[in-house]
């Protein structure tokens, strides 16, 4: 079985900057999956996507990044959504691994719980201070893409719509504090460890450290490789 991973291209290099790639991302090295990565701008995310035969996202953007194409005997398909693709990788690698994205039966109900918190509580702040900075580490055509539809999106230009730096830090400060608590919580339990099940790393830890990965990479905004 061949997998290509499809990622978004960026000026920092061979590496996952968007939240949602970065959780497929961490999917493949956890799991050691072998694959080859394809890095797309966004205005051939819709193409390169249609041409593997993926269906439309039935609500919101109708193409996006990750997707992954497995070849197996010489049949290609495709899939896109972070949860799906994560499933898909967990469930067809089970034979050759002992490591699991979700590693017991609750770990699919807590992923679920922490992108649910993540995206209505994490996401303003976050999306506020790291998308402006976007515009700045994307290709060209990504760029120009990018500044025409989230202006459209916003109803504004990018920079009014994330306003103040300073509010959205303080946001993100009070807004990260469950997440804080849970970690503590869980590095002080019976199985004490970095991941919010204690020592076994799990999806909904994939979610977390994609914001991250956002924050950090849309600071590199240097064009500098840090892969
Ligand atoms: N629910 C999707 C969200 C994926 C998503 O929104 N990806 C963005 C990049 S972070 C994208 O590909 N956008 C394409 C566009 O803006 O046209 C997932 O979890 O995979």
């Amino acid at each position: 079985m061949e997998i290509e991973f499809f990622d978004i291209l960026s000026k920092n290099g061979p590496v996952s900057w968007s939240p949602n790639t970065v959780k497929t991302r961490l999917c493949l090295n956890y799991l050691a999956i072998p694959h080859k990565t394809t890095y797309l701008s966004y205005p051939d995310i819709a193409k390169n996507h249609k041409s593997l035969g993926i269906p439309p996202n039935p609500k919101g953007l109708e193409f996006t990044c990750p997707a992954i194409a497995v070849k197996q005997s010489s049949k290609v398909f495709a899939l896109q959504e972070s949860l799906a693709i994560a499933k898909f990788l967990d469930e067809t690698n089970s034979s050759n691994s002992d490591r699991k994205i979700f590693p017991n039966p609750g770990a699919l109900s807590l992923a679920l719980l922490v992108q649910r918190v993540v995206d209505r509580i994490l996401n303003s702040p976050v999306a506020k201070i790291a998308i402006p900075k976007v515009v700045d580490i994307l290709d060209p055509s990504g760029r120009e893409y990018f500044i025409r539809t989230r202006t459209e999106w916003f109803g504004m230009p990018i920079d009014d719509w994330a306003g103040d730096l300073e509010i959205a830090w303080k946001n993100l400060a009070r807004d990260v504090d469950i997440f804080s608590k849970m970690l503590v919580e869980a590095a002080n339990g019976p199985e004490g460890g970095p991941f919010f099940m204690g020592s076994v790393p799990s999806y909904a830890d994939f979610v977390f450290v994609g914001y991250i990965v956002w924050l950090k990479e849309a600071n590199e905004a240097d064009g500098e490789s840090n892969g």
